[in-house]
């Protein structure tokens, strides 16, 4: 029998495409699709939904219950911006969620997680450039904080209870079929989405502000791929370094300027720069490229490119 998928958070901006991706892969009905509200129409028509709140162990566990599942993504989380106005509501969503999916996998109710870290776990004292997979690691967000002790459990559960749970440090992600909400990275995708409509976009990061970036296509194709890697290949059981491309805010409206010469970008940096100071300008994976074979396809140009058509199909 195939194995049972549960997708927490599902409806959110990785969760959309990993659910309509893993429904391609595994067939509609092995994926249950969960979230604390209904997502986009097509999410919606693809297969089972369940509302679902990931701060709740019981309903988390009766859904594993119900559909038999046997491996759970948990996709729900506050990011770095929104986390810095609620702190304490985004450290128990983060937290919470995280240990009952871990709970699950050590009671054997499930054997296998995904959990998503970020580059947020990094804090001012990193190394800048080409950050180290294990380097030093003072985050200064409450979203990096969670993050990092996340990454800490998920170790601890796998050498404590052998749990097989398995992780990506994602860089900021660009996409365009759901937009994300509260992240420093958002930046990159209302870039896209304003050039088209007014040819013109004020960006709340500095001007020479270089983040770690990534195409959802890459960073869907390294969830799939990490988690259908053999065990024993998966050596790193806190969080995997993942590398793709890196930018600022100049360098990426000189790509949408080279589709489209009259778009204009002017800079209004908020405390989300702040945020953006404390993070890596670029990352070293090569642990992840050695591990399981990780090599991203998406270019800033093929990026650009994709983001534009994209953009025009769904959303004009
Ligand atoms: C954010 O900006 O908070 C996220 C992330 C890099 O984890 N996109």
């Amino acid at each position: 029998m195939a194995s049972k998928i549960l997708i927490i958070g599902a409806c959110g901006q990785i969760g959309t495409e990993l659910t309509m991706a893993l429904r391609e892969k595994v067939g509609r009905n092995n994926v249950i699709a969960s979230d604390i509200r209904e997502g986009n129409e097509e999410l919606m028509a693809s297969g089972p939904f369940e509302i679902a709140d990931a701060t709740s162990f019981e309903q988390i566990k009766e859904l594993v219950e119900k559909y038999g599942v046997d491996e759970i993504y948990l996709m729900a989380a506050m990011l770095s911006a929104t986390a810095e106005k609620h702190p304490m509501k985004g450290w128990a969503l983060n937290m919470e969620s995280l240990f009952h999916v871990l709970n699950l996998a050590k009671d054997k109710k499930v054997s296998k997680v995904f959990w998503p870290s970020s580059i947020a776990v990094f804090g001012p004292t990193t190394p800048k450039q080409n950050t180290p997979q294990t380097t030093v690691m003072e985050p200064s967000t409450v979203y990096g904080i969670s993050k990092q002790a996340g990454e800490r459990w998920c170790e601890y559960y796998f050498n404590k209870y052998g749990v097989d749970v398995r992780s990506i440090r994602y860089p900021g992600l660009i996409s365009y079929k759901t937009l994300p909400g509260g992240g420093t990275t958002d930046y990159a995708i209302e870039i896209y989405h304003e050039a088209l409509k007014n040819h013109k976009y004020t960006s709340f990061l500095k001007k020479d502000a270089e983040l770690p970036m990534m195409f959802m296509d890459d960073a869907i194709r390294a969830t799939i791929s990490l988690m259908e890697a053999p065990a024993k290949s998966v050596k790193i059981r806190s969080s995997y370094n993942l590398s793709a491309l890196s930018f600022t805010p100049h360098t990426l409206a000189e790509s949408i300027k080279a589709h489209i010469p009259e778009f204009e970008i002017d800079y209004a940096p908020d405390f989300r720069q702040e945020i953006a100071d404390s993070w890596p300008s670029s990352i070293d994976d090569s642990r992840a490229r050695e591990d399981w074979g990780w090599k991203p396809e998406f270019d800033l140009r093929k990026m650009t490119s994709a983001m534009l058509e994209g953009i025009k199909d769904v959303h004009h």
